[in-house]
């Protein structure tokens, strides 16, 4: 049964499919859109507040992370909020000796390359989510009727950053791995999927409304290696929060060939956990035109995107005129939830993405 939705709760009901607890078609009061990695870099106000603080470091600072997340809610009037975190916080919480390299990313101390670094990978005490507790409590506490959504790193990217040490463009270490040596693959995913699942977990148990995972680089593996080696992963780490009640969202970029595997992977977990007539959202990317999803992953499935970031920087007419154009190709799903094809690019006019809202919201439907 669908509960909760609520004539406030705009994002909640197109992620349902824009149905009611009894099933009738609800007609939410505005379009709902939010951006990915709308907290952080494109705003002054965010490099304010984290001058003089790691990115981690911010992360675990209750307050920081909270006043970070609001930010972009209070300027833009986005439909959601998404937790100011990342996600190889787990890892750092689980006491895996990983840094944000300003200008570079995720960096880990030492790679996790062989079936002994594998089982040397610690693990990752209930206790040590308190911060994300507290920052999750806080920011649900100042949003009112605003969702937040909580997010966590699929296992194979998550994987990814742990096997090459660092960021990568073609992730051949983790593909090597699971055919090489697919045992340690599955160990090590497993163990990804775990404290993804439970960092996931934790956001949703202090009152976050969603959850998305992010599978950014699962765009690098094929459909057979995906079907083989990553799905299960991803299942199981969507298992730790099916059981909540609440949607869940399934992204990655580059991943229109397996973007049927990846909602299967969500409704598994669904399933197991009763919920078999609900769909997981799917987030498209700018690269698949959201028509074209929908004959993919079937009119039952609500659909999360897929604005053009590089867009953002183009003359508004041809924003303006794509932003429409999205709206169109979006409208044969069972639910639409605006967003872009990938993150906010940090040199954005944060009133650019102002401006998208207000379009977004004035198109009448
Ligand atoms: O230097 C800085 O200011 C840090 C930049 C930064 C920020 C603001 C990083 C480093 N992470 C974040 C926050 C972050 N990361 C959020 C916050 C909420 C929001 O969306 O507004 C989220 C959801 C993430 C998730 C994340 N981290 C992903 C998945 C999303 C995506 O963009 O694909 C990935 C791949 C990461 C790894 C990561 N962390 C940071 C960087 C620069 C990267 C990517 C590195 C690479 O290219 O491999």
């Amino acid at each position: 049964l669908i509960t909760g939705v609520t004539a406030d709760a705009p994002l909640l009901n197109q992620y349902r499919g824009s149905r009611t607890a009894d099933g009738a078609a609800a007609k939410p009061q505005r379009r709902p859109v939010w951006f990915m990695r709308q907290a952080g870099r494109s705003l002054p106000e965010y490099r304010k507040l984290r001058e003089g603080t790691t990115m981690l470091d911010s992360c675990l600072n209750p307050e920081m992370a909270s006043e970070i997340t609001l930010q972009p809610v209070r300027r833009h009037d986005v439909d959601a909020a998404i937790f100011f975190s990342d996600i190889v916080i787990p890892l750092r919480l689980a006491g895996v000796d990983v840094e944000i390299q300003p200008g570079v990313g995720p960096v880990l101390g030492t790679p996790v390359r062989s079936a002994a670094d594998v089982a040397a990978l610690p693990r990752l005490e209930e206790e040590a989510f308190a911060p994300i507790t507290e920052a999750v409590q806080r920011t649900v506490a100042e949003l009112g009727s605003t969702p937040l959504i909580g997010f966590a790193g699929a296992p194979f990217t998550l994987a990814a950053y742990m096997v090459e040490g660092r960021p990568s463009r073609d992730h051949l270490g983790p593909r090597t791995m699971m055919h090489a040596d697919p045992q340690t693959w599955d160990a090590l995913a497993s163990w990804a999927a775990d404290v993804s699942g439970r960092f996931m977990r934790a956001q949703l148990m202090a009152g976050a409304s969603a959850a998305q995972l992010f599978d950014s680089w699962a765009g690098s593996l094929g459909r057979a290696d995906y079907a083989a080696h990553v799905q299960k992963h991803s299942a199981a780490a969507f298992s730790h929060v099916a059981d909540l009640g609440t949607p869940l969202v399934h992204f990655g970029t580059g991943t229109g060939e397996i973007l049927d595997l990846m909602k299967n992977a969500g409704d598994s977990a669904l399933a197991l956990a009763g919920r078999e007539n609900d769909s997981t959202v799917v987030g498209v990317d700018y690269r698949l035109n959201l028509a074209e999803a929908t004959a993919r992953v079937g009119a039952e499935t609500p659909l999360q995107g897929n604005i053009d970031p590089a867009l953002l920087s183009a003359p508004w007419d041809v924003l303006e005129d794509h932003v429409r154009e999205v709206i169109g190709d979006g409208a044969g799903a069972a639910g639409h939830v605006l967003n872009l094809g990938h993150g906010v690019p940090p040199e954005t006019d944060p009133e650019v993405l102002t401006r998208v809202v207000e379009l977004i919201h004035s198109i009448d439907y």
